[in-house]
């Protein structure tokens, strides 16, 4: 039975394993070859006097990152990775790869991101990137444990619509027949009428496009949003589930991932909650004393603002009570003050990872909202409509999932956290 490389250890006697040729180093006599695959490594020795004739010849001819079969004895040795070796009894050629490579796999610095992400298939065989990708799996595998377990409903919405979600830009226009259509920017809309459905906690984890104009290390412009709405709760409410998520993602990597984590050679901490909450006015204020540029109340948060703040914050803390000029039309102002709403951000040091808000549910509210951003609500039909036949009130957010991997995992660049990154000059592959 074919082995995984991790499961051949200094006790196993024989294994059969497939992998990857990573290195060949010959000594003359004495040849090595690291085989790779995505447990880990394994040295296989061939001393040339006692090999057989057929593992000879394989060997010889076979070139770096091709697929081979090997099997024989395994020894314990200090002298390996791992503290064993397989000595080949069988050499077998699977698939052979054509010299040279466009990407040198084993090579200990990464090439630039641009001719990575070019040759995505060989640079994902590097441990360092394979770990980057299991780790994202077992944090999607962890957000839909917790959201299940928290009694919510996943859905699935339509990702070409009619209108814009988020505001008037930022939208890719589709051929739809000879209709005007649009890549989704968000499920905003939908995950706000399944509140009107009575579906209460609804989840959905999937795609959002934006044409973001500029080339940013921190956007994409297809990325991956984790999306939550929940009936009869406020931005509290829901700030409180957002700080629990979080968790359950950092908690499901510490327990699950030590050794990726180990492969990344990053520090790794759980982070503590609560998280500390600044108001909008409150982190201007913090971002002027460090900051040259003037900031105005009713301006959005600069990249430099942010970095200002999170520098003095030093942790995840969110951002609340936003003026309601600034948020979306959704965005549910608070009663006595009606110039800052009930929305928030959750912020990590280095970026926004999640905006959310309490919702309008008030059909007459949500139309006004709607004129006041210059938008009409005769667009939003579809949308407006169940607000006038028993609309809960309702709270939620959008998470993003590759923000949240790349400052879990301290990554310089959102490209690194996604496997086909779609960006400003990117469509391949
Ligand atoms: P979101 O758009 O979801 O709120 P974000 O992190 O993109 O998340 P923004 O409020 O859009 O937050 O932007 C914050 C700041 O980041 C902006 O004021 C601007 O300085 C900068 N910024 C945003 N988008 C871009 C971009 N596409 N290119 C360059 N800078 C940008
Ligand atoms: P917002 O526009 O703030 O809010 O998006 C939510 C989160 O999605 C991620 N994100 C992105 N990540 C990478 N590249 C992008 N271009 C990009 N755009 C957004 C960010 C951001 O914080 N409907 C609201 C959410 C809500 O209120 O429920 C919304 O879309 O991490």
């Amino acid at each position: 039975m074919r082995k995984y490389l991790n499961e051949v250890t200094p006790e196993t006697e024989t294994a059969k394993v497939i992998g990857w040729v990573h290195e060949i180093r010959d000594l003359g006599g004495l040849s090595f070859y690291i085989l790779r695959d995505r447990t880990g490594f394994l040295q296989a020795t061939i001393v040339k006097k006692k090999a057989p004739e057929a593992v000879l010849n394989a060997a010889r001819d076979v070139s770096r990152e091709s697929v081979v079969m090997v099997s024989g004895i395994v020894k314990p040795t200090e002298k390996a990775p791992g503290g064993r070796e397989l000595i080949p009894e069988e050499f077998e050629i699977i698939s052979r790869a054509e010299t040279p490579l466009p990407l040198d796999v084993s090579e200990k610095v990464l090439a630039e991101v641009d001719t990575r992400i070019d040759n995505r298939y060989l640079d994902a065989r590097r441990p360092k990137i394979n770990s980057i990708f299991s780790i994202r799996s077992n944090v999607t595998r962890a957000l839909y444990e917790f959201m299940f377990s928290e009694g919510f409903i996943n859905i699935t919405t339509s990702k070409i619509v009619a209108a814009a979600t988020e505001g008037g830009t930022e939208l890719f226009p589709i051929a739809y027949f000879d209709k005007e259509a649009f890549l989704n920017q968000s499920p905003q809309l939908y995950k706000q009428m399944m509140m009107a459905a009575g579906f209460d906690k609804v989840f959905e984890i999937g795609p959002i496009f934006r044409a973001e104009e500029h080339n940013t290390t921190r956007h994409l412009n297809e990325a991956t949003s984790i999306d939550v709405e929940v009936s009869f709760a406020d931005h509290n409410g829901v700030m409180e589930l957002l700080e629990k998520v979080i968790i359950a993602a950092y908690g499901a990597v510490e327990k699950n991932c030590q050794n990726e984590i180990e492969t990344l050679g990053i520090e790794f901490e759980v982070p503590k909650t609560p998280f500390p909450k600044v108001t909008y006015a409150e982190a201007i204020d913090i971002a002027a004393i460090s900051i040259d540029e003037e900031i105005s109340y009713g301006d959005d948060l600069s990249t430099a603002a942010e970095r200002a703040i999170g520098d003095e914050m030093g942790e995840h803390y969110f951002i609340t009570d936003w003026p309601t000029s600034i948020k979306p039309y959704y965005a549910m102002p608070y009663e006595d003050e009606p110039e800052i709403c009930k929305a928030f951000d959750l912020m990590h040091p280095k970026m926004e990872l999640s905006s959310g808000a309490q919702r309008i549910h008030q059909h007459d509210l949500l139309v006004e909202q709607i004129r006041e951003k210059g938008l009409s609500p005769d667009s939003f039909e579809f949308y407006l409509k169940p607000f006038r036949y028993g609309m809960p009130p309702h709270a939620g957010w959008g998470l993003g999932m590759e923000r949240l991997i790349m400052t879990m995992l301290d990554l310089p660049n959102i490209r690194e956290a996604v496997l086909f990154p779609r960006d400003r000059h990117r469509l391949t592959p």
